[in-house]
């Protein structure tokens, strides 16, 4: 593996949910670091931009306003092997097939609140970080 970069973002609803804390925690458990981290409120274009691979999907709409209904967390984390590390620490989209020990079993209920964001491939990190951490 490769060192890497990947784009992390803790939802709305563990932000509202006080849930930062534990969530960093376990992120900086993993070794990886913390190059960039920030509260924002997303702006629509942000929002979609990121999710520009769903347009048109029946959850989209929803998608984009949940995303954009209240703060969330921006991260730009690096290390070995970044990306797939931080996938498996979120676990499975959908909360309810998460494996507990990952972030998304543990603190997640419902597949459109789903905690976390994750950069899928280093392709889509350096997408998402453009688009997040552009300076
Ligand atoms: P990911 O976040 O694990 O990469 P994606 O398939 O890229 O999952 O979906 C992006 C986000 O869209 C998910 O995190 C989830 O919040 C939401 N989502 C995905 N599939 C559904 C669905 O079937 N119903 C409602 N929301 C969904
Ligand atoms: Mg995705």
């Amino acid at each position: 593996m490769a060192v890497e970069q990947t784009y992390l973002m803790i939802k709305p609803d563990a932000v509202a949910g006080g849930k930062i804390g534990r969530i960093i925690s376990r992120i900086e458990d993993t070794g990886l670091t913390i190059e960039r981290m920030e509260l924002a409120h997303l702006t629509f274009e942000q929002a979609a931009a990121n999710y520009a691979e769903h347009e048109g999907k029946p959850f989209y709409d929803s998608l984009i306003a949940y995303i954009v209904s209240g703060p969330v967390v921006k991260l730009l984390i690096s290390g070995e092997g970044a990306v797939a590390v931080c996938r498996k620490l979120m676990g499975a989209t959908n909360p309810a097939e998460a494996t507990p020990g990952t972030i998304r079993g543990d603190f997640g209920l419902t597949v459109d609140a789903n905690v976390m964001h994750g950069s899928d491939s280093v392709e889509s990190a350096e997408r998402e970080v453009a688009i997040f951490f552009p300076n």
